[in-house]
């Protein structure tokens, strides 16, 4: 590949594995280089959005995810709980926004929403909607009909990751199937919600399963809007964290991450990249790294749903050593982050 001529000015949907696997194959100046063309060509360089999460219903989940301290089948000692109450709620919300957060992402441990949970899930998202966050659900598969549900209250993004490659994806989840995962994201796509979806890297994945999973998000027939990419938080009990929590595979290479995060960046260059689990274990100049990646999205706080999260006063000392700004909010909030 000829590094001197622009990779990606437009958005394409068309892109090769072969492709694929040529950006990540790049001297990591190139690469950097080049996604930092891409993300400049689009961004603000300097703005990173800031979202908060809360687990509004915590543990007990029927599905067999590896990674997940929350699934049933893993041996994590976590307290199933009930669904929040609406009010509950709408208290964390409150305390995000006040924190400078500008999106409110409620996650909940289940297969899918039963439908007598969507009243309440309904309340949340108008409620949230009416403090002037944006709103993001992950309640696991939705249908046609719930997602209709969800788009009238005016949920603006749904999170449903396709979590990695296809020829992976069996030996990560076996309760559901990367085709339910697709048929999600259409349902959420065709009800008019944006579109979150990206996955977890660090689970003792090869480099090609990492290029698989990058090219079946770029090429989804629209790129979702936003795209997580989560380092593996090792969590014990669970199958991944207790085959990778004592081995050296357990924490990702650094470079290999930031790459993924440049590719990513690449590949769909309107998309937020946000860098999501996992930060609470990386070093500060990794971070600076996905930033200069093209990351521009990260959640804030000291827990992300069951696990910690790096914490308000680590980021706003990052963020003002970087000079990154929160992207919803002026520069001289910076240290309120
Ligand atoms: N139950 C819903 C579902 O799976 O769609 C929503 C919540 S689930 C916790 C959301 C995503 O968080 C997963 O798809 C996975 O990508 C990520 N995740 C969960 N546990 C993780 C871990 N230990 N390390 C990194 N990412 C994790
Ligand atoms: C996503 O891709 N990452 C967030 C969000 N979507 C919901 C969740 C990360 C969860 C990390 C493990 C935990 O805290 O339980
Ligand atoms: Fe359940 Fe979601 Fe965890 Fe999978 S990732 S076990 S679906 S909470």
């Amino acid at each position: 590949m000829n590094v001197h001529k622009p990779i990606a000015r437009e958005v394409r949907t068309d892109w090769t594995r072969d492709e694929v696997a040529a950006l990540f194959d790049l001297p990591f100046a190139d690469l950097m280089f080049e996604a930092q063309t891409v993300h400049r060509a689009h961004f603000d360089p300097n703005a990173v959005q800031l979202s908060t999460l809360l687990s509004i219903k915590t543990g007990g989940c029927p599905e067999d995810c590896g990674y997940c301290s929350q699934s049933a089948s893993a041996e994590t000692g976590l307290k199933a709980e009930k669904l929040m109450d609406v009010d509950a709620v709408l208290a964390e919300a409150r305390a995000a926004k006040d924190a400078g957060s500008g999106r409110f992402c409620m996650g909940a441990a289940w297969r899918s929403p039963k439908d007598r949970d969507m009243p309440a899930i309904v309340e949340m998202v108008k409620g949230v909607r009416a403090m002037g966050l944006e709103t993001c659900m992950t309640l696991g598969m939705l249908s046609a009909d719930q997602s209709r549900q969800l788009a009238e209250a005016g949920l603006d993004y749904y999170n449903h990751n396709i979590d990695t490659s296809p020829e992976n994806y069996a030996n990560v989840i076996t309760t559901r199937t990367f085709e339910d995962r697709i048929e999600t994201l259409e349902n959420v796509r065709g009800a008019g919600i944006n579109v979150c979806s990206g996955g977890i890297v660090g689970m003792g994945e090869t480099r090609s399963d990492r290029v698989g999973f990058l090219h079946a998000l770029a090429t989804l027939p629209h790129h979702p809007e936003s795209v997580p990419i989560n380092a593996l938080v090792p969590v014990k009990g669970t199958v991944l964290g207790d085959m990778l929590a004592d081995t050296p595979l357990a924490k990702i290479d650094e470079i290999e991450f930031v790459r993924t995060v440049a590719v990513a960046r690449i590949l769909m260059p309107e998309s937020m990249v946000r860098l999501s689990a996992g930060r609470e274990s990386m070093s500060d100049s990794a971070q600076a790294l996905c930033f200069m990646a093209g990351a521009n999205s990260i959640f804030t706080g000291d827990r992300l749903l069951t696990t910690p999260n790096a914490g308000d006063s680590k980021d706003a000392a990052l963020f003002a050593r970087l000079g990154v700004h929160p992207m919803e909010l002026a520069a001289p909030e910076i240290a309120t982050v």
